[in-house]
């Protein structure tokens, strides 16, 4: 297969500063290398431009106050992918999660202006589905799947041009830290997640089968894997880790059977922060992901 690697380098929806680095940290725990060894024609198209905190308004500290640079950054990010030849997988590398507005949405349009659906699988600790009206932090990290759905700002919604996710076409897995009235909004829109309960209780195997049944009428999927949402004993280079996530083998096994339907085009590796991980562990960990989503097997 080709694929394209393309930079988001942004922390300014994130309360704290370190994400930025994130698609450096893949890229030195051999991302590139690890995916041609695997067979594939792998492009790097290196990083969107994205502003420097410290260079926009000094007092202004994470989340909405930088809305201006994300829709800019999002824009960027959502072009160069829908740019992207059909047929070539776009691997994004994030940054914090307020990025997947823009790929996601490159990726919904590329080649495909109308009408085909294409199915969102997120695989986060957190729902991401806060307004800013709802949001308790103001942090845009917290709001893009909510964007996406066509809630929140005209600034974020639009960059679809019109175009919005389906809400029947989201389904999140890992989540265990959810807002009030962020649930209220889901349950509203009628967004299907898979807690830890849901993974504990029904195990990865029956969830994969589910939400491949509930996809059936998208023709390609797209994958944002946030970091937290694996055990934060796991990957403890994240800025918002929740105690309870994904295993090791249950962040595995999704991305084993994923690769095995054959369907999903196009993936998201979001919030890797190096400043709180240990010696790039958690890069190399959502390097390790890619790679069972892109066909690494063991025998
Ligand atoms: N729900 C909280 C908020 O909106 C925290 C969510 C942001 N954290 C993330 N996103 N890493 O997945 O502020
Ligand atoms: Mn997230
Ligand atoms: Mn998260």
């Amino acid at each position: 297969m080709n694929l394209s690697i393309l930079g988001i380098p942004m922390d300014l929806g994130a309360g704290r500063r370190g994400v930025d680095m994130g698609p450096s940290a893949l890229r030195n725990a051999q991302l590139a290398h690890t995916l041609r060894e695997l067979g594939h024609k792998v492009n790097d198209l290196g990083d969107v431009p994205v502003a420097i905190p410290e260079t926009l308004d000094k007092h202004a500290q994470g989340g909405f106050v930088f809305l201006e640079p994300i829709v800019q950054a999002c824009k960027a990010a959502a072009e160069r992918v829908a740019a992207l030849p059909e047929g070539v997988f776009p691997l994004t590398l994030g940054g914090d999660h307020s990025i997947s507005m823009g790929t996601v949405t490159g990726n919904a349009l590329r080649g495909n202006p109308a009408g085909e659906r294409m199915g969102l699988i997120w695989v986060d600790a957190h729902t991401d589905y806060n307004t800013p009206d709802s949001s308790p932090s103001g942090n845009i990290h917290g709001m893009p799947v909510a964007h996406l759905t066509g809630l929140g700002d005209p600034r974020l919604t639009g960059l679809g041009g019109g175009w919005h996710m389906r809400p029947e076409d989201i389904v999140m897995i890992g989540i265990r830290s959810v807002d009030t009235r962020e649930r209220d909004l889901m349950r509203e829109k009628g967004i299907k997640a898979y807690t830890m309960k849901d993974v504990d209780q029904l195990g990865m195997t029956r969830i994969y089968e589910e939400t491949m049944e509930r996809l059936s009428s998208t023709t390609r999927l797209h994958v944002s894997f946030d970091a937290d949402a694996l055990d934060p004993s796991l990957c403890p280079g994240v800025g918002t880790p929740v105690a309870g996530g994904l295993t090791y083998r249950e962040g595995h096994l999704l991305m084993e059977l994923l690769s095995e339907s054959g369907r999903v085009t196009s993936m998201d590796i979001v919030e890797v922060n190096p400043i709180l991980d240990t010696r790039n562990q958690t890069a190399e960990v959502m390097v390790g992901m890619a790679a069972s989503l892109l066909g690494q097997r063991i025998m």
